[in-house]
């Protein structure tokens, strides 16, 4: 926590706390994705998927931004981002039989935990290599811009990911161009197994380093939903508004490992103690019944998202492989593989 401490800059976001109703709406996605992350977790465990990658502990941070995207603008993640699709309000059941690789998936199976799209929710996709969406956020806001259609390009990137060159690539375009984007770094603190400080010249990976791109710096907890939400409406509108995008890092802590066989005993116990005092559920819940929310919405809220993460759960596994037949069909742009013959 102290290598990337949280700064409070109170003039940024200040005195935009979402209405109660998107309160209650965090609260709701943050539940269901957690939910959907530890059933799925133990179909892993149970060997009935593959692995893939948690965000567990980081909720806040894909839901806060949920509530705050209009329905037609975009989501771009990386292959930790069952979260980030279920936060478009995409249903549980195509999402975890497409991590399971079943015919009745998102991808008909053939994309897998790190290739979640849904166009028609706005989620452009979630990506394995390592910031290569990044550019491909920026083009999907320039062509906003072009058609000037007032759609926002979100995209959301780990700390390890702002060492790779298409970080600055897709900064320096985005800002000289200002387009409609809004990148948000999720630190958790790890690329993998290695700590980000250990590799980073700069304790704060993205929001050092945006005076670089003319950026304002801003760093946030995203552990706190009511803060992500602030700042996410703001950079959101700004965008909106022709302002040109913004650069956010999102401080928070994946509670399991790196990816779901990787037990994560590399981080310090007390280091891991310590976050998970500050789960963001359990936070925002607290807030909530302070403002007078009954504990019975919001334990209704919990078993209804457990009850659709066992729903999707025997959805996936009781669906059907796909057709071998289909394995060269929606592969290229034409629709198979003719082209190459
Ligand atoms: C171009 C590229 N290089 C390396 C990898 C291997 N790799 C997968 S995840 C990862 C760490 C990324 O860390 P971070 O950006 O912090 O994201 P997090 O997993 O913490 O969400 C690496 C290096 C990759 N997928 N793509
Ligand atoms: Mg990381």
């Amino acid at each position: 926590m102290a290598e990337a401490a949280v700064e409070q800059r109170p003039e940024q976001g200040a005195g935009r706390v979402p209405t109660p109703e998107k309160r209650i709406e965090i609260f709701r996605l943050m539940s269901r994705i957690r939910h959907f992350d530890q059933r799925w977790h133990r179909l892993f465990q149970q060997g009935m998927t593959g692995p893939g990658h948690a965000s567990i502990g980081m909720e806040a941070i894909a839901a806060a931004f949920g509530v705050a995207l209009r329905e037609d603008d975009y989501t771009f993640a990386t292959y930790r981002g069952h979260g980030h699709i279920l936060a478009r309000d995409v249903p549980m059941r195509p999402i975890m039989a497409e991590l399971l690789g079943k015919a009745t998936g998102l991808a008909g199976g053939k994309g897998g935990s790190m290739h979640l799209t849904s166009v028609e929710h706005g989620m452009m996709g979630s990506y394995a290599v390592i910031g290569a969406h990044l550019p491909v956020a920026a083009g999907a806001a320039l062509s906003a811009q072009y058609r000037g259609s007032g759609q926002v390009a979100v995209c959301f990137f780990g700390d390890g990911t702002t060492n790779i060159g298409a970080f600055h690539e897709a900064l320096n375009l985005a800002a000289v161009w200002k387009l409609p984007v809004v990148f948000v770094c999720e630190n958790n603190q790890y690329m993998e197994y290695t700590p980000i400080r250990d590799v980073t010249a700069v304790p704060n990976p993205a929001a050092d380093r945006a005076a670089a791109y003319g950026l304002q710096r801003i760093l946030i907890d995203g552990n706190d939903p009511d803060e992500v939400h602030a700042h996410a409406g703001r950079a959101i509108d700004l965008a909106r508004s022709g302002g040109g995008p913004s650069l956010i890092e999102a401080v928070t802590y994946r509670h399991l490992g790196h990816a779901s066989a990787d037990p994560g005993t590399y981080r310090p116990e007390e280091e891991i103690a310590e976050w998970l005092k500050r789960d963001p559920i359990p936070l925002h819940r607290g807030r909530l019944v302070a403002d007078g929310v009954p504990e019975a919405v919001l334990d209704e809220i919990e078993a209804e998202s457990e009850r659709d993460a066992e729903d999707a759960a025997q959805f996936a596994v009781s669906s059907p492989d796909p057709d071998p037949a289909e394995l060269m069909t929606a592969v290229w742009a034409d629709g198979g593989a003719s082209w190459r013959n």
